[in-house]
C-alpha cells in the first residue's frame, strides 16, 4: 500500500508546489488524511502545548479515570464493550466565543497558552481550506465562505488522553467514526501511537510524527465536493503501555450555515446531479449526529435528505 502522505508546506512556496499540491489532492480524494510538516506553527508553542497537556491529564484527570475504571470494573471485562471508549478528555470552544477562561481546573498559563495555539490553528484551517479550493476549481474564499453562516465557523478543540489498557481488543480507545464537520486539524502524541484510519478495507496507522499536524476531512467536506473528497472512518486503538495524547482541534460550520454541494461541481460533473448529497442547516445535522456518530455516515446523509424532501413540499394543505 502507499505510505501515508506526509505534505511538506515549505515546498509550497517555492518550485515543488505543483507536485504539493497535487498531492494534497491526491490525498483528499484517496485518503481522506494527511500529515502536516513545516506548516508554519513554532515547535516550541508545540512543546509547551504538550508539555502542559500532559502535565494537566496527571495532575487533574488520571486519578478521576482510575476511579470511573474501578467504578464500573473494566480492567476485568471478557466480552466487548460497544458503548464506551477508553479515553479521558475534555472540550475547549473558541468560536463563535471562547470557553477558555470558564472551563475548571485550568491553569491560567495553559489557559493564555491554548488561546494562543487555537488562534494559529484557527489560521492554518483557513489557509487548508484555500488549497481545498484551488485543488477543486473552486474561487478562493468558497469554503470558508460556505461554513460562516451568520456568526462565524465553530471552532473548538478536543483534549484526550488514552491511557494504557489492558485489553485493547475489548474496548477501543476511541470507535470507529466519521467527524461530523468540516477540516480538522490534530496535533497527537509522537511516540503512542494509536490513531487507524480505513482505507480499501484494512485499518492503516497514523504514524506518530514530532511536530506534524494530522489532517482529515469531516462529512460536511464530503458534501460540498458532493463527494469528491470523502470522510473517512478512522478510530483509536489504545495501547497496553504508554499513555497517548491528542489535541484535536474541529473547524467546522457556523450553526445556522446551510451546507449543500457546490453548484460549480455539480456543473462540471453532469453525471453527479442525480445522485447529489443533501441540502440543510448545520446544526440540524449536528443533532442528528449526536446519536449517530458510531454509525455509518451514508443514512445520516439519506435522513437529511428526506427532510430536505418534505421541506421543498412546501405547506401541506390541512383542509
Ligand atoms: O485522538 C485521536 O487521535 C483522534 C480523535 C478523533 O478522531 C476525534 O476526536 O474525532
Ligand atoms: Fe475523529
Amino acid at each position: 500500500m502507499a505510505n501515508f502522505p506526509l505534505i511538506n508546506m515549505e515546498n509550497l512556496n517555492g518550485a515543488e508546489r505543483e507536485v504539493t499540491m497535487e498531492k494534497i489532492k491526491d490525498a483528499c480524494e484517496n485518503w481522506g488524511f494527511f500529515e502536516l510538516v513545516n506548516h508554519g506553527i513554532p515547535i516550541e508553542l508545540l512543546d509547551k502545548v504538550e508539555k502542559m497537556t500532559k502535565d494537566h491529564y496527571k495532575k487533574c484527570m488520571e486519578q478521576r479515570f482510575k476511579e470511573m475504571v474501578a467504578a464500573k470494573a473494566l480492567e476485568g471485562v471478557k466480552a466487548e464493550v460497544t458503548d464506551m471508549d477508553w479515553e479521558s478528555t475534555f472540550f475547549l470552544r473558541h468560536l463563535p466565543a471562547s470557553n477558555v477562561f470558564d472551563v475548571p481546573d485550568l491553569e491560567n498559563e495553559y489557559r493564555e497558552l491554548m488561546k494562543d495555539f487555537a488562534g494559529k490553528l484557527e489560521k492554518l484551517a483557513e489557509e487548508l481550506l484555500d488549497l481545498l479550493c484551488e485543488n477543486l476549481g473552486l474561487e478562493k474564499g468558497y469554503l470558508k465562505k460556505a461554513f460562516y453562516g451568520s456568526k462565524g465557523p465553530n471552532f473548538g478543540t478536543k483534549v484526550s488522553n488514552y491511557p494504557p489498557c489492558p485489553k485493547p481488543d475489548l474496548i477501543k480507545g476511541l470507535r470507529a467514526h466519521t467527524d461530523a464537520g468540516g477540516i480538522i486539524l490534530l496535533f497527537q502524541d509522537d511516540k503512542v501511537s494509536g490513531l487507524q484510519l480505513l482505507k480499501d478495507g484494512e485499518w492503516v496507522d497514523v504514524p506518530p510524527m514530532r511536530h506534524s499536524i494530522v489532517i482529515n476531512l469531516g462529512d460536511q467536506i464530503e458534501v460540498i465536493t458532493n463527494g469528491k473528497y470523502k470522510s473517512v472512518l478512522h478510530r483509536v486503538i489504545a495501547q497496553t503501555d504508554g499513555t497517548r495524547m491528542s489535541i484535536a482541534s474541529f473547524y467546522n460550520p457556523g450553526n445556522d450555515a446551510v451546507i449543500y454541494p457546490a453548484p460549480t461541481l455539480l456543473e462540471k460533473e453532469p453525471s453527479a446531479k442525480e445522485q447529489s448529497y443533501p441540502k440543510f442547516v448545520f446544526d440540524d445535522y449536528m443533532k442528528l449526529y449526536a446519536g449517530l456518530k458510531f454509525q455509518a455516515k451514508e443514512p445520516r446523509f439519506e435522513a437529511m435528505k428526506a427532510v430536505e424532501a418534505n421541506v421543498s413540499l412546501g405547506p401541506v394543505a390541512t383542509a
